[in-house]
């Protein structure tokens, strides 16, 4: 259980007594899990040096114990129960109890001992994505070290050299271990909490199952036809939202770690790609962008001033990817009656699922209300309700929601924006269909004669003024 409070006690007390004797200290920290998938309270530091902490979507950040001068984390690799969202639950491996593990935050300068140890049935490792590290610690197994065997802890050791934004993987099995969900995410905060200083520093990984309808473990095997797109392991409507206060610098890390590229788009606001794997990008040479595609294996860093109040849509670009466990070779039925067909079909085919008559969006509402036998453990395609109704959408979709009054800190989810009177697209009165102007065919262009002014200058009388103005 999340036993934070006793862990940071313990680690206090010991500074408090001076010099830590290697004896005072158990050899092996103990083991922080959580089995929770919202999103934790910030981890504030009471040892070590000061930084300001990162959010860490439907996840948290790792407990560490000060020894001497280094600081001590200890991972498990173990199979863990993820929700994905409520009304779903997958088994996945992961560390301390989910998946994905949880965030390490350090400081740059750091010296760090991650103890892992392996509760899984076959050999694992963990890999430091982006870190500057001997090579002996990069976690790549039989290349830089043997196998971490299962039932048995590894020691890690080195010094948090650059200040960014980084993540953790197996290198051992990565298919099947990532497939399964084992990663997590790191970062290493600046040795000034001055700089690079932001209000809300969110952290999210982009990963991806592929999860039979009515079944729980992932498929491994899968190499692009995913059926959950996810964040943080998480679908909407299960993801929570970004709070921010008006005018709050906002910062967004996202690591990608599934098969292929994602274009993470934000709604009404522009931001600046200001950061990397490899760092931080000079501030002269950022862009803007309302769209970035991050590729597999890469992170980004987005930059922001949250300054427009509102609800606003952050999801991936790749309307497949805004959807939950669906077949992508259903054919396009727009325009066919299905009369109950469907219903049919999926008593022989239990995951049959036929495209709508007049589009998919007839989808979300037939989830709630006709009874379409969803096999148990499946969340509806798309799905979330918002105040003005369904959402019609799923996995790589969540919310920013800026408000004047949010306290720092704090990720309580604010509830719906209240749209200031006037302020929203509203249905015409006297619009409907029927009552339209008639249809104009091939449109007539009425042609307007412009009256046209000819200026005729001889070829040796220089129509350039400023050359003229250079001969007086
Ligand atoms: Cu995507």
């Amino acid at each position: 259980m999340f036993s934070r409070r006793n862990f940071l006690q313990l680690s206090t007390a010991a500074i408090a007594m001076g010099a830590v004797s290697k004896a005072s200290l158990a050899a092996i920290p103990e083991i922080v899990s959580t089995d929770k998938p919202d999103t934790q309270p910030l981890l504030l530091p009471e040892t070590g040096r000061p930084y300001q902490p990162v959010t860490t979507l439907n996840g948290w950040s790792l407990p560490w114990r000060m020894n001497a001068d280094v600081k001590e984390f200890h991972l498990v690799a173990e199979p863990v129960k993820r929700e994905m969202a409520p009304g779903m639950v997958a088994h996945l491996w992961g560390y301390n109890g989910q998946s994905p593990g949880p965030t390490i935050e350090v400081v740059e300068g750091d010296r760090v001992r991650i103890f892992v140890t392996n509760r899984l049935p076959e050999v694992t490792s963990v890999h430091w994505h982006g870190q500057r590290l001997p090579n002996g610690m990069d976690g790549v197994s039989g290349l830089t070290q043997s196998p971490i065997q299962p039932g048995k802890t590894y020691v890690y050791e080195f010094e948090a050299k650059r200040a960014g934004t980084f993540m953790y993987h197996p290198h051992a099995d990565e298919m099947t271990q990532m497939a399964m969900g084992m990663m997590g995410f790191w970062v290493t905060h600046p040795k000034n909490p001055n700089t690079m200083k932001v209000d809300r520093d969110f952290v999210f990984l982009l990963n991806s199952y592929d999860i039979d309808p009515g079944s729980y473990v992932p498929r491994t095997n899968t190499m692009l036809d995913f059926n959950l797109w996810t964040f943080n392991s998480r679908v909407f409507p299960g993801i929570a939202p970004f709070v921010a206060k008006k005018g709050d610098r906002v910062r967004i890390r996202i690591g990608n770690l599934t098969m292929t590229n994602h274009p993470i788009h934000l709604h009404g606001h522009e931001f600046q790609v200001a950061g990397t794997d490899g760092g931080w990008i000079p501030k002269s040479a950022r862009w803007p962008e309302v769209t970035t595609d991050i590729a597999v294996g890469q992170m980004r860093a987005i930059e922001f001033i949250a300054d427009a109040p509102g609800d606003w849509a952050f999801h991936c670009h790749k309307s497949h990817h805004t959807m939950n466990a669906m077949g992508h070779d259903v054919p396009n039925m727009i325009g066919v009656s299905q009369d109950g067909i469907a219903e049919q079909f999926s008593k022989l085919v239990p995951d049959y699922m036929s495209m709508g008559e007049t589009g998919m969006a007839e989808m979300s509402d037939m989830a709630e209300m006709m009874p379409m036998p969803l096999p148990e453990n499946t969340l509806p395609m798309m799905t979330g309700k918002g105040q003005f109704g369904a959402i019609n959408m799923g996995g790589m979709f969540t919310l920013l929601k800026v408000r004047d009054n949010i306290a720092k800190n704090s990720n309580a989810d604010p509830g719906h924006y209240q749209q200031p009177k006037g302020s929203q697209a509203y249905e015409l009165a006297g619009g409907d269909n029927e009552k339209l102007p008639e249809v104009v065919k091939e449109p007539q262009i009425k042609s307007v004669q412009p009256t046209v002014e000819f200026n005729v200058r001889k070829p040796n009388m220089t129509p350039n003024k400023s050359h003229e103005h250079m001969e007086h």
